[in-house]
C-alpha cells in the first residue's frame, strides 16, 4: 500500500509538471509520463486492435447495480472475453445484494479490487482524492481514443467525468438521448368531449376542466382525476414546471438562481392552489404513492401525467375492459410566456474506474475504450447479434420476439445477460424505442426531434434534484444549509396547496425565511459549483 501511494505521488507530481512543460502543444511528451513501448489501441487502418491482451488476463471488480452483482457469466461478458482476452472476477459474491455494505467493507480492507463502479459518484471522486482511484486524464489522452473523442464533441460527458481537482477519476455511462419524462393525456378522452390537444398552460386548464365537469368515463358520477402522478413526493416540481418555476436552483444566463425567491414562483404556486381546490389535480397527490398510475388508470379515473415511456404501456392491456383507451404523449404545454420546454433530462450517469492498486491500468483503460466503440456498443446495448437481435434487411437491428416479450421485460431481459450495466459506455436507448408500441415510438421522436425543449446549460439534476459537485470546503457548509431550507419549502409549499395555510398571507416571512436561513450563501456556493462544471466543458 505504502510503495503505491509513493508511486501515485510521482505520477501525480508529473501529470502536474507536464501540461506546463510542454506549453499545451506537445502530445507527445505527456505519452512518456504513462509507460513506453505498449503498442497503440487502434491498428494502422484506424480499427480497434484485438485481442487487448495476448494471453488470458484477469481483473478484479467491484459492480453491484440494482441489487446484481457483477457476473462473468453474463453472455455479453463472455462475449466480451473472447474478443478481448480479458475477464473481470468480481470481489462481491453473487449472494450480497447491499451495496453499500460491500463497498465500506472494501475500503475498511485495504484491498482494493483492479475495476471499481459505485452507485454514488461523489464517493467514487472521494476515493480517488484520497488515491484509491488512478487520475484517467493522461491514459485517456493516450490509450483511450473512442473515450477521448466523446469527451471533445460532448462537453456534458466531460463535465460528468470531472472531479472538482481537474482529475477524471471513472468513466461514466453515457446517455445518447435528451428524452427522459414526458406530458401523457388521455386520448379517448379528447375525443369524446371533442376537445383538442392542448398546446399551452391555458389550454391544459381548460381540457382538465372539462375532464372534471364533462364525465368522459362516463358513468354519470363526477368521479376523474384530471391531473395525476405516481411519484407525488416529486409533484410540485414536475407541475410548477408549467409556469417555468420549481423549488429548485436553475440557471438563467449563466446565473445560478433559487426559484422560489423569483417572480414566477409566486404565479406557479397560485395556480396550483387553484387548481387544486377545482379538483383538477389528485386530492390525494401527496399520499396516494408509486402505485397511483396503475389504481387510476385501470378505474378509469385519471386524465393526464407527466411519466416515463412506460405511460403508454396500457394502451394494449386496458383498451380491453376499458373500450378505446389510449394514452398519448404530447409536447409539453407552452408556458405563461409561451416558452415550450422540457425540463426533465437524461445526463451522464456514474460508471467506472480504476484503482490504484491495479498493475496494468493501460489494458484496462483500452477495454474500457472498446465498450465505446460500434461493436463495443451494439453488445452493451442489444446483447448477442443471433441471440438477443438480429440485423434485417434494411440494415436495422431488430430485438428476437422473446426478448421483447419477455417476462421480465426487455431492460430486464437485456440487464440478466449483462448489458445496459453500470458501466462506462454509451447508452443509445435504441432499446427503448425498439421495444415501446406505436404511441410510445410517436412521443420519442417528437420530442427527440426537438432538442430546443431542452436547456443543456443546466447542471445536471436527479430526480428534479441539483446534482452537482462541490469543492470539499463548501460540501458540508452547503449541506447543513440546505438541511434547513428544503423541508422548510417542501413543508410550506404542501400547506399552501392543501389549504392549511395562505399563500398570500405567508409569502412576505417566507421569503425573510428563507434568506435567515442561509439561500444567498447556497446561492453562492452553486454558483462556484457550476462555473467549475461549465469551464470544465471546454478543451
Ligand atoms: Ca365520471
Amino acid at each position: 500500500m505504502k510503495k503505491r501511494t509513493f508511486v501515485l505521488s510521482i505520477l501525480i507530481a508529473l501529470f502536474c509538471i507536464l501540461p506546463l512543460a510542454a506549453g499545451g502543444s506537445s502530445e507527445a511528451s505527456s505519452a512518456s509520463s504513462v509507460d513506453s513501448g505498449v503498442r497503440p489501441t487502434l491498428n494502422e487502418d484506424g480499427s480497434f486492435h484485438l485481442p487487448i491482451a495476448d494471453e488470458k488476463t484477469t481483473f478484479s471488480i467491484f459492480l453491484n447495480f440494482n441489487n446484481m452483482p457483477f457476473d462473468n457469466n453474463w453472455a455479453v461478458w463472455k462475449e466480451l472475453e473472447e474478443r478481448t482476452n480479458i475477464r473481470f472476477e468480481s470481489v462481491i459474491s453473487q449472494t450480497n445484494s447491499n451495496e453499500t455494505e460491500a463497498y465500506n467493507l472494501m475500503l475498511s480492507s485495504g484491498n482494493l479490487a483492479d475495476v471499481i463502479g459505485y452507485v454514488s459518484a461523489a464517493d467514487l471522486e472521494k476515493l480517488g482524492r484520497d488515491g484509491g482511484l488512478i487520475p484517467l486524464n493522461d491514459l485517456i489522452d493516450e490509450y483511450a481514443p473512442n473515450i477521448k473523442a466523446l469527451m471533445e464533441s460532448d462537453p456534458a460527458f466531460r463535465q460528468y467525468a470531472t472531479s472538482t481537482d481537474g482529475n477524471i477519476y471513472f468513466i461514466p455511462k453515457n446517455q445518447v438521448m435528451n428524452n427522459a419524462e414526458f406530458w401523457f393525456i388521455r386520448a379517448d378522452w379528447l375525443d369524446k368531449l371533442g376537445l383538442e390537444v392542448p398546446t399551452t398552460v391555458d389550454e391544459l386548464y381548460d381540457v382538465l376542466t372539462a375532464f372534471r365537469n364533462e364525465d368522459p368515463n362516463g358513468n354519470g358520477l363526477k368521479d376523474e382525476i384530471p391531473l395525476f402522478d405516481r411519484a407525488g413526493w416529486k409533484m410540485p416540481d414536475e407541475y410548477l414546471y408549467l409556469w417555468d418555476t420549481s423549488i429548485e436552483f436553475y440557471v438563467r444566463d449563466g446565473k445560478i438562481t433559487y426559484e422560489p425567491l423569483e417572480e414566477n414562483f409566486k404565479t406557479g404556486v397560485t395556480n396550483l392552489i387553484k387548481w387544486y381546490c377545482e379538483g383538477l389535480i389528485d386530492p390525494e397527490i401527496f399520499t396516494r404513492g408509486p402505485k397511483s398510475r396503475d389504481t387510476l388508470l385501470a378505474a378509469d379515473l385519471g386524465g393526464c401525467t407527466h411519466d416515463w415511456i412506460s405511460a403508454v404501456s396500457y394502451n394494449g392491456t386496458l383498451d380491453k375492459d376499458i373500450p378505446g383507451f389510449k394514452m398519448i404523449g404530447i409536447a409539453p404545454p407552452a408556458d405563461q410566456n409561451g416558452v415550450v420546454k422540457e425540463r426533465t433530462m437524461r445526463y451522464p450517469g456514474v460508471g467506472w474506474g480504476i484503482s490504484s492498486q491495479c498493475e496494468d491500468p493501460v489494458t484496462v483503460i483500452k477495454f474500457m475504450d472498446y465498450l465505446f466503440t460500434e461493436e463495443g456498443s451494439a453488445l452493451m446495448n442489444w446483447g448477442i447479434e443471433g441471440e438477443s437481435y438480429y440485423v434485417d434487411e434494411n440494415g436495422d437491428f431488430q430485438f428476437y420476439d422473446h426478448v421483447l416479450n419477455s417476462e421480465q421485460t426487455t431492460t430486464g431481459y437485456l440487464r440478466s445477460i449483462g448489458a445496459i450495466y453500470r458501466v462506462g459506455m454509451n447508452q443509445t436507448g435504441e432499446y427503448e424505442l425498439a421495444s415501446t408500441n406505436e404511441e410510445g415510438v410517436a412521443v420519442i421522436e417528437l420530442y427527440e426531434a426537438h432538442p430546443e425543449w431542452y436547456d443543456n446549460s443546466q447542471p445536471p439534476y436527479a430526480d428534479g434534484k441539483l446534482d452537482m459537485k462541490y469543492f470539499s470546503e463548501d460540501e458540508t457548509r452547503y449541506e447543513r444549509i440546505m438541511g434547513q431550507i428544503e423541508p422548510y419549502v417542501q413543508e410550506k409549499l404542501q400547506s399552501w396547496i392543501l389549504g392549511t395555510s395562505d399563500f398570500e398571507a405567508d409569502y412576505d416571512s417566507f421569503i425573510n425565511e428563507l434568506h435567515t436561513r442561509g439561500i444567498d450563501e447556497a446561492i453562492e456556493i452553486n454558483q462556484r459549483a457550476y462555473d467549475f462544471y461549465i469551464g470544465s466543458g471546454s478543451n
